[in-house]
């Protein structure tokens, strides 16, 4: 799905701002045509933004199920003669938006785009009332998976097994969009390199006659082509990667449409120890993020992406995970243009019953059964693997696909469940490596599914879970993990999780776990083991700052492993590896 964008022929109107809102308590919002009419509410809620924290009720912060978000909308006179559709670039977890009353759209999950014909609906002139409703529920069935429980004094409660509070409604932008009558509805384009010359493969989905130009940085053609297929080649081409983030534009046009595509042309691969960027070994350097900040909670906000790239960039960081469902486009555009490398990861967190059912003396619950995570949620991943990569197919930034983070890959039915979906995505998308996020409880002797994986990401707390307050001892059974996964797989292994809880602000002369020093020392100790081995190919601490979760005895006001605070201040952890990754120059320390 391309996003829309503001063209000689297209146009753009951003519906973002204040919206009516009003929250569903008793469940009546179908029945009673809340959509037919002005919301009965005096609440404003703003767009884009989750709604949990913007108000001072705590019933609305941990609702469970529907919300109600309304605004009117202006067809312009100008948009006669062309198509225009509403499009919704995310409603966690589930959207259903309506015109004057008639639902037109529903769409499952939280993080994909949706979008609206509206063309034959509202005519070019009228006034008409947009609503969309937004649910935030999780069930064994959706991705991720949850369960409602209803309590004793009747309230329901959203029970769910990822670490992160579950923000809901309207967090990214909704835009009114035009495209000439025959458009252009997809563009696929895949970059090669042989010698110096820089091959663009593309391919533009139009009912039309398709001509293409590529522009470089400058605005000038370096090459050009007739076709809706074919192979665009670039003398001497500038390659994109971290540091020289060299963009080239892709002008597509077909009858009167026309479709600008940033291209960066560069190659990816895996050799069997190490992540090759054009062709060279690159050592990533990062985080697990959270899209999470204050009052907005996953609302994206233009200001806080252009502050968290700056802090990757002080920090030298060159990459990131979009842990644990995907980001903003605006995020991955902004990857694209300042070279930050991405391993772009579905919203498939938490499915690993045992882990979180299983505490306190009550049974571990199975994680792949019929009554727990099933087919019909393994055709919910699938169908979001689709929208994925057709969303994020083009970004030269996403340099692999991650699956599913931290499943209970060591169960029974680990296997059947995901090696169709690591096959899905290889047939959508043959240009980059396929992995997923194994969790501590399921080692190189059991993990299923490390044999799909092109590279293994592995999360590990040793020093934190294990060996709390004993990093001699992490050291040492971190490193003889390590030859165990190096032995078995012969691949490359990115640790995508290690870190440690820290207060800011707390210090110790003992380091002490939750002091500063203790976060410092504890990834100086990762650190040790991460060079001592070739195959590990890239560390990623969690997390780049501390975020809200849902309140638990671990949890201090949220997780607090943040190499930054919540409102981007550094702890000392953050100076520990500043210094440590602006020396690597994107390469492995020598050993
Ligand atoms: C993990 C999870 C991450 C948690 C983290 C932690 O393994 O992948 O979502 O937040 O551990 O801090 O416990």
């Amino acid at each position: 799905m391309l996003k829309p964008q503001l063209n000689p022929a297209r146009s753009l109107i951003s519906l973002d701002g204040i919206w009516d809102f009003k929250v569903d308590f008793n469940d009546e919002g179908f029945n009673q045509n809340w959509a037919g009419s002005t919301l009965d509410t005096d609440l404003d809620v703003a767009v884009p933004s989750s709604y949990n924290e913007l108000f001072t009720q705590r019933e609305i912060r941990e609702h469970v199920g529907w919300v109600w978000y309304q605004r009117e909308l202006v067809v312009p006179k100008g948009f006669a003669g062309q198509r225009y559709f509403v499009r919704v670039a995310a409603a966690t977890h589930e959207g259903k938006l309506f015109i004057n009353g008639k639902e037109l759209v529903s769409h499952v999950g939280g993080y994909m785009p949706f979008e609206a014909e509206l063309t034959n609906v509202v005519a070019p002139g009228e006034v008409a009332l947009l609503t969309i409703a937004v649910s935030n529920v999780l069930t064994n069935e959706t991705i991720p998976p949850g369960e409602v429980q209803v309590l004793q004094t009747g309230r329901k409660e959203q029970y769910y097994y990822h670490d992160f509070f579950n923000y809901a409604g309207l967090a990214r932008s909704v835009e009114l969009y035009s495209t000439p009558m025959n458009a252009i509805s997809d563009i696929t384009v895949v970059t090669t390199v042989k010698g110096s010359t820089g091959v663009v493969s593309y391919e533009v989905v139009s009912a039309g006659e398709v001509s293409v130009r590529l522009l470089d940085a400058k605005g000038n053609e370096v090459a050009s082509a007739q076709g809706s297929k074919g192979d665009l080649e670039v003398a001497d081409a500038k390659l994109w990667g971290p540091g020289h983030p060299y963009l080239y534009q892709l002008v597509a046009t077909s009858g009167e449409d026309q479709y600008n595509l940033n291209v960066g042309i560069r190659t990816i691969e895996v050799s069997a120890t190490q992540i090759l960027l054009n062709g060279k070994p690159i050592y990533l350097t990062g985080f697990g993020m959270h899209e999470d900040h204050l009052v907005k909670g996953k609302g994206h906000d233009n200001a806080f992406l252009v502050n968290d790239f700056e802090l990757l960039k002080w920090v030298g960081a060159n990459s990131f995970r979009t842990s644990h469902y995907p980001y903003a486009e605006e995020v991955m555009d902004y990857a694209d243009k300042h070279g930050i490398l991405v391993i772009d990861e579905t919203a498939a967190v938490g499915m690993n019953l045992a882990l979180t059912s299983g505490i306190f003396g009550t049974p571990p619950k199975t994680t792949f059964s019929p009554e727990t995570i099933n087919g019909n949620s393994q055709a919910a991943l699938a169908s979001q693997i689709r929208e994925l990569i057709a969303r994020d197919k083009n970004h030269p930034s996403v340099i692999a696909w991650s699956i599913t983070n931290e499943p209970a890959s060591e169960e029974e039915g680990a296997d059947t469940y995901f090696e169709p979906l690591f096959k899905l995505a290889r047939e959508l998308d043959p240009s980059r490596p396929v992995t997923y996020v194994n969790v501590m409880m399921a080692p190189f002797s059991k993990c299923k599914l490390a044999q799909f994986a092109d590279f293994i990401c592995l999360n590990r707390y040793y020093g934190w879970y294990v060996n709390h307050n004993d990093l001699d001892s992490a050291i040492l059974g971190y490193r003889a993990e390590l030859k165990g996964w190096v032995e078995t797989f012969g691949k490359p292994l990115v640790i995508t999780e290690y870190g440690a809880d820290t207060l800011p602000g707390a210090h110790s002369i003992h380091a002490l776990p939750w002091s500063e020093e203790y976060q410092v020392n504890f990834l100086k100790a990762s650190h040790q083991v991460h060079d001592e081995f070739e195959s590990v190919a890239g560390e990623h601490v969690w997390n780049f700052a501390d975020f809200q979760t849902k309140p638990g005895i671990f949890r201090v006001l949220g997780n607090k492993k943040g190499v930054f605070t919540r409102d981007r201040q550094p702890k000392a952890a953050a100076y520990e590896l500043r210094d440590r990754w602006t020396k690597l120059g994107n390469q492995k320390p020598k050993r």
